[in-house]
């Protein structure tokens, strides 16, 4: 398949990307920025990202992923906040504000939004646990990724190689779920 990845996030393209292609999918970018709604989970994100990009007549079969990083102790925030929590005080201001917390149990949630030819729309969940650190360690990946230790390992998702941080992510396991799903349907 031919699939036009709708975000104007580098590190998720390149993520997505090498997902893709080893299943024979060509991937490109589509750097569109599509509205995003006020909402309390990434699947109204997501479903509301699919409908206008379906309104618009955006060139199908597409992917959008709405992703973020939900804190146990402060309930769940910045969660669907991740991105204005990064642009604003950035990893290291959410450090901040974790200052103090013992509990640093987090976990990171991705939802794809997949939209085909045939104007149907899926959504693909995966989700990574692990711990917010008390500093920022490695040079890898992108956005949260030097804070944060997946489960099982001693190393940040920024001090895992690309397809180590995949084999386990949120997005590389909400990208096993949509794989399947178009195998299946012999897409
Ligand atoms: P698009 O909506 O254009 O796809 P975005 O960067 O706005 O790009 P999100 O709203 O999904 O994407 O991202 C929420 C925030 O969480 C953003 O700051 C990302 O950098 C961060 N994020 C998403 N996936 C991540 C990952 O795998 N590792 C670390 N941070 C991640």
């Amino acid at each position: 398949m031919n699939i036009n990845l709708v975000t104007s996030n580098q590190g998720k393209v390149e993520e997505l990307t090498s997902i893709l292609e080893p299943f024979g999918h060509n991937a490109s970018q589509l750097d569109i920025s599509c509205p995003e709604i006020q909402a309390s989970t990434l699947e109204e994100v997501v479903d509301f990202g699919l409908e206008w990009l379906h309104n618009q007549g955006t060139k199908s079969p597409l992917v959008i992923d709405d992703a973020g990083v939900f804190v146990d102790e402060l309930k769940g925030f910045p969660g669907v906040y991740s991105r204005y929590v990064y642009d604003t005080i950035s990893p290291k201001g959410l450090l901040k504000q974790m200052e103090g917390i013992e509990n640093r149990a987090a976990s990171f949630k991705c939802v794809l939004g997949l939209l085909l030819e045939d104007g149907s729309t899926h959504k693909f969940v995966g989700e990574c646990n692990g711990n917010i650190i008390h500093e920022i360690r490695g040079d890898g990946g992108f956005g949260y990724d030097p804070i944060f230790i997946p489960d099982g390992s001693d190393r940040t998702f920024a001090e895992l190689l690309p397809e180590e941080k995949n084999e386990i992510s949120h997005r590389g396991r909400a990208m096993k779920n949509l794989l399947a799903f178009v195998s299946e349907k012999g897409l």
